[in-house]
């Protein structure tokens, strides 16, 4: 309806303009025609004067009132970097496009043909061309050179003590590994990717690094540690995207990628900050990927240590579930340990392999998936 409304208003609008012109027409065989042109200058002038500040007013507007949609409160550290370099470069080029803006229409307005003014021959200055050159040169040097260092930062091998996590996408879900207390992920293969028995991820049963992988449906993170992700995607891609730690990158099959950040306010500080009790930070993904992809979306939580601590105590390995294990509380033990005795003398020669998968690019997989996308 009021999509409708608009454009009967802009209709009626078109109709009032191409009357005005015509009155101006008739006008102007009444008057003489340079009368009636130094009048239709004059009121051309006014309207560009008009249409300028009444921009400016829309701006303003549109900002006061679409500012609770802008991104929310930063919670990273780098997230205050990206934060302070958008604002400098918005103030900076929001000032500049508001003068010159604002001069362009004035000038439109002022220096209006008129019989009694004479346009003035300015040829050109030299001075002033330099000015407008160097100063817009530096400027903008100095802003993509501070953009450039934390780019860099950002984008750095991640710390020592850092956390692996690993996230896979695919239509219409984000899917979460933790590498469970041995700190490295059991191998996967596309070949056993298998979703009727539960093995979404392919993950090799085989390999003894799996056994205390555990994949939840939410994903936890401890404030004030770096936690590192390794991105990818089963099917299309998809783009892996935290707003609240300004965190967006690529899930592309058959391309691990990373980002690594940390978290500085856990989720019941950010709750006390934004004024909401039931407060949540949220995984989306930032990539059409499909007809449901707004479905991908997963809660992300925040937590102290010792939160931490209690909710990784919780969680059941894969490995246990999907052979059943966890079924038959006092074989688990005793299988669990005889299947690992089996796999350490099968995988001594991999094991080295897959360490090696904790820093960067797992090179097995991504040539098996690739032959296999
Ligand atoms: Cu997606």
């Amino acid at each position: 309806m009021l999509s409708f409304l608009a454009v009967i208003c802009v209709v009626f609008l078109l109709i009032v303009i191409v009357q005005i012109s015509k009155i101006l027409e008739s006008l102007g065989v009444l008057k003489g025609e340079e009368e009636a042109q130094e009048s239709s200058n004059k009121l051309n002038g006014g309207l560009l004067f008009v249409f300028i500040i009444l921009s400016f007013y829309l701006i303003y507007w549109s900002i006061k009132k679409y500012s609770p949609e802008f991104l929310p409160e930063s919670a990273s550290i780098h997230g205050v970097w990206i934060d302070q370099l958008f604002n400098i470069t918005l103030l900076i080029t929001g000032v500049v496009f508001i003068l010159t803006e604002f001069l362009l229409f004035y000038f439109a307005w002022k220096y209006r043909g008129n019989r009694k003014k004479k346009a003035l021959h300015y040829v050109d200055n030299h001075r002033l061309e330099l000015l407008w050159t160097v100063i817009p040169a530096i400027t903008l040097t100095v802003l993509v050179g501070f953009g450039a260092v934390r780019w860099y930062e950002i984008t750095s091998q991640p710390p020592d003590n850092v956390t692996w996590i690993e996230i896979t996408g695919r239509q219409f879900e984000w899917m979460p590994r933790y590498p469970g207390v041995d700190g490295v992920f059991g191998k996967r293969m596309v070949e056993y990717i298998d979703d009727g028995t539960g093995n979404k991820l392919g993950i090799d049963t085989t390999d003894i690094n799996s056994e205390d992988d555990f994949l939840p449906t939410e994903i936890h993170l401890v404030v004030n540690q770096p936690v590192a992700f390794k991105i990818r995607s089963r099917d299309v891609l998809h783009s892996f995207y935290l707003p609240h730690f300004r965190v967006k990158m690529d899930a592309v099959p058959g391309i691990p990628t990373q980002f690594w950040f940390t978290p500085t306010k856990t989720s019941a500080q950010m709750a006390k900050d934004v004024g909401k009790p039931d407060f949540v930070y949220e995984l989306a993904c930032a990539e059409l990927c499909g007809a449901s992809h707004s479905n991908m979306r997963l809660e992300v939580f925040v937590d102290t240590q010792e939160e931490y601590d209690e909710w990784e105590k919780q969680q059941t390995s894969w490995y246990s579930s999907f052979m059943g294990l966890d079924k038959e509380d006092d074989a688990d033990a005793e299988q669990l340990e005889e299947a690992a005795d089996q796999k350490e003398d099968n995988d001594e020669g991999e094991e080295i392999e897959i360490t090696e998968t904790n820093g960067n690019v797992e090179e097995n997989n991504v040539i098996s998936m690739l032959q296999n996308d």
